[in-house]
C-alpha cells in the first residue's frame, strides 16, 4: 500500500515496473509521432482495461474505439489493451498516471491504493439492490465532480462511473451468515477496505491479482472469491468452487479514467467528442451488463452440465428464470439433474451482514483519505435521492 502511494508521489520506478512499461513505451514511439502534414496526422490513444475479451469492460472499450474512430473521421486511432497485456490493474493505473496510456478502466478495488476515497464503492449495503437506482446515483454530477477533484490530484481525470453488475460469492460452502465465513480464505482485490469488509464478516481475506485467482482457488490457497457473474463465467471460477451465492450486498463499480495532462490538452471539440461517446456508452453498458448477468449464468450452467458438475445456487433467481425461454428453462432447470438451488438469504440473515459491515465503514472513514467522510455522505445522499427519483419516474429519459 505504502509503496504504491510512494510510486505515485515520487515517480520512483522499480525495475519490475519498467519491464511492464517497456512494450508500451516502444509501442508509443511511432504512435505519438505526427506525420509530415498536420492534416494527415493520426493521433494514437491507448486504452487499457482490467478484463479479458467477452467482458463488460471489453465491450465498453471496443465500442469506445469504434465511436471515437468514426467520429474523429480517422484522425484518432484507439488501441485497446485487454487485461494482462500491460501487467496487472495496478500497473495500468501507474501507466495512466505516467501518460503512457491515455485511458484506462480503473476499479476502486485497484485504484483505492492511489485514491483511497474511491473505496466508498467497495463498502457493502451502500448502493441499492436496484441497478437503475445505482445508475442514477453514479451519474450524479455532484458525485462525479467531487471524485474528479481527487482524480486530478493524482494526475488523472474521472470521465464516468458505472456498475458491471451484482457481486456474487463463489465458495466451497454455503454462506448464509457471517459465522459461516469463519476459516474461509476469501480472495479480494488489493484494497484495504475490501480486506476490512471480509475480515469484519470473520473471513480470512487474501488480496490477490485477478489473474492469480483461478489457480489460487484450484490449489486451495483460497476458498472463495467475489465478482459479478460475467466475470465468474469468463474466469471460470465456477469450475473450482461449489456454491454461487447472491447475498445482495454490493455491485461492482468501475471508473473510466483519462490521463489529466492528455485530457486537458485536447481541443474543446475532441473533449466534447469523448464526453458524448461516454454518455452514449453509459446507456449501452447498462443494458449490456444486465443481459450479461443472465446469459452468463445460463452459460455457467451449461458448462457445469458438460462437466457433470453440480453448482449449488443461492439467491433470488426470479430475474434469471424470467429471462429464459421455455426450452432453456427445461434444459437448464426442469430437466437438469444437476440443478440445485437454495432459497435466498432471509432479511434477518442479510441484516447480520449489514450490521457486521459497519466495521468496514468505520475503517473507510479512518483510512479512506482526507475526503472520505464527504464522499461517503455524498454517495449515500445520491443513492437516497436516486431511490426517490426512481420511485417517482421509473423510466428515466436517456
Ligand atoms: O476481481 C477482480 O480483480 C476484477 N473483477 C472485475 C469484474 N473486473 C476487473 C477486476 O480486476
Amino acid at each position: 500500500m505504502h509503496a504504491c502511494r510512494q510510486s505515485f508521489a515520487n515517480r520512483h520506478t522499480p525495475p519490475r515496473r519498467v519491464l511492464w512499461l517497456l512494450p508500451c513505451l516502444l509501442a508509443c514511439v511511432p504512435g505519438c509521432r505526427r506525420s509530415e502534414t498536420e492534416s494527415t496526422s493520426v493521433a494514437s490513444w491507448r486504452f487499457a482495461i482490467e478484463e479479458s475479451p467477452g467482458s463488460v469492460q471489453h465491450a465498453y472499450a471496443t465500442r469506445f474505439k469504434r465511436l471515437i474512430e468514426e467520429r474523429s473521421g480517422g484522425r484518432v486511432e484507439v488501441t485497446v489493451y485487454p487485461y494482462g497485456a500491460l501487467g496487472t490493474a495496478t500497473h495500468t493505473i501507474e501507466q495512466l498516471n505516467l501518460g503512457v496510456l491515455q485511458f484506462a478502466m480503473a476499479s476502486p478495488g485497484s485504484l483505492g491504493k492511489f485514491i483511497p476515497e474511491t473505496q466508498a464503492f467497495l463498502l457493502h449495503f451502500v448502493l441499492d439492490e436496484d441497478e437503475r437506482v445505482n445508475r442514477r446515483a453514479l451519474r450524479s454530477p455532484r458525485l462525479l465532480e467531487a471524485l474528479d477533484a481527487r482524480y486530478r490530484e493524482k494526475g488523472l481525470r474521472l470521465l464516468s462511473l458505472f456498475s458491471e453488475g451484482e457481486m456474487a460469492w463463489t465458495t466451497r460452502r454455503l454462506i448464509r451468515r457471517p459465522d459461516d465465513f469463519r476459516g474461509v480464505r476469501m480472495r479480494v482485490m488489493t484494497s484495504p477496505i475490501l480486506f476490512a469488509a471480509y475480515a469484519a464478516y470473520g473471513a480470512s481475506p487474501i488480496p490477490l491479482p485477478y489473474a492469480e485467482t483461478y489457480s489460487a482457488l484450484q490449489l486451495r490457497m483460497v476458498d472463495g472469491q467475489v465478482n459479478p457473474v460475467f466475470a465468474i463465467e469468463r474466469q471460470k471460477f465456477y469450475e473450482v468452487t461449489d456454491w454461487l451465492i447472491f447475498p445482495g450486498h454490493a455491485h461492482f463499480v468501475t471508473s473510466l479514467a483519462a490521463n489529466k495532462q492528455f485530457f486537458d490538452s485536447l481541443s474543446p471539440s475532441d473533449r466534447q467528442m469523448v464526453r458524448d461517446v461516454t454518455e452514449e456508452l453509459d446507456a449501452y453498458i447498462f443494458e449490456l451488463q444486465q443481459a450479461f448477468a443472465n446469459e452468463r449464468l445460463a452459460d455457467i450452467l451449461r458448462a457445469c452440465g458438460r462437466r457433470g458438475k453440480t453448482l449449488h445456487l443461492c439467491g433470488d433467481l426470479d430475474g434469471f428464470l424470467a429471462s429464459l425461454s421455455a426450452a432453456e428453462r427445461r434444459e437448464l432447470v426442469q430437466d437438469n439433474p444437476l440443478w440445485s438451488d437454495e432459497p435466498p438469504l432471509t432479511d434477518e440473515e442479510r441484516a447480520r451482514f449489514r450490521a457486521a459491515s459497519r466495521k468496514a465503514r468505520t475503517a473507510y472513514l479512518q483510512i479512506g483519505g482526507t475526503h472520505a467522510p464527504e464522499v461517503l455522505e455524498l454517495l449515500a445522499d445520491e443513492v437516497s435521492r436516486a431511490r426517490t427519483a426512481e420511485a417517482l419516474d421509473p423510466h428515466p429519459g436517456e
